[in-house]
């Protein structure tokens, strides 16, 4: 996709009946959640997290937090098989030692989008990021290091996962509205896991 970008479409298929049992454990610990930004807009994607670490926002600001806002308790502890699947991506994409401590989980449904964005609020750059796309297909829009970049479009399916490294961990990205549909496994959503090294 770009130099450090490796998209690996279905790499998740086989684990796909494994990752949505473990969504289901996490999820009725730590239920999905629209969050607010620091602007005050509610987030059409509703969020929730697993590992040490997750990804929070409110009108304070965006940061990794170990305590679920909603629970005031440490967020579910990250699933071995979340851990093996990013590890796999990651050594298959030429970053061999990936070791996430945070796992942000978006849900999109039907008309949810993320507006184009970077993601900064990690300490360590030099990890990837890995992304697992499951349920309904969505375009991903994929910039430049520069807002102004104009954005390719990829179509992300169930199973598809994407590793962003080196040049490409900074590019400008973002999801367009969710088309409606229905998915055999995840119904009317669709769910992106993203793999980070936060602390
Ligand atoms: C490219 N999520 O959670 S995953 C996010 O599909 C986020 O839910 C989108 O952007 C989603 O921050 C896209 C793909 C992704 C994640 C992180 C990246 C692409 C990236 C970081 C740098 C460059
Ligand atoms: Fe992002």
């Amino acid at each position: 996709m770009a130099d450090g970008a490796v998209l690996l479409r279905g790499f998740a298929r086989a684990d796909e009946q494994v990752l949505l049992a473990a969504l289901r454990e996490i999820t009725a610990a730590a239920p999905f959640r629209h969050m607010v930004t620091p602007g005050g807009y509610q987030m059409s994607v509703a969020i929730t997290n697993c590992g040490d670490v997750g990804w929070v926002t409110d009108r304070s600001g965006y940061r990794y937090d170990a305590v679920d806002p909603g629970s005031g308790k440490p967020w579910p502890a990250m699933p071995s098989a979340f851990r093996a699947l990013a590890a796999r991506a990651a050594a298959e994409a030429g970053f061999p030692a990936f070791a996430p401590d945070a796992c942000l989980i978006n849900r999109y449904e039907p008309g949810a989008r993320l507006s184009l964005h970077q993601d900064r609020d990690e300490r360590d750059f030099a990890s990837p990021i890995v992304s697992v796309s499951l349920g309904l297909p969505a375009i991903f829009l994929f910039g430049g290091l520069k807002r102004s970049d104009k954005p390719q479009r990829y179509r992300l399916e169930h199973g598809d996962v994407v590793v962003w490294g080196g040049p490409s961990r900074l590019f400008f990205h973002g999801v367009a509205p969710l088309a409606d549909g229905e998915h055999a496994l995840h119904g009317r959503v669709r769910v992106n896991l993203t793999f980070r090294r936060a602390r």
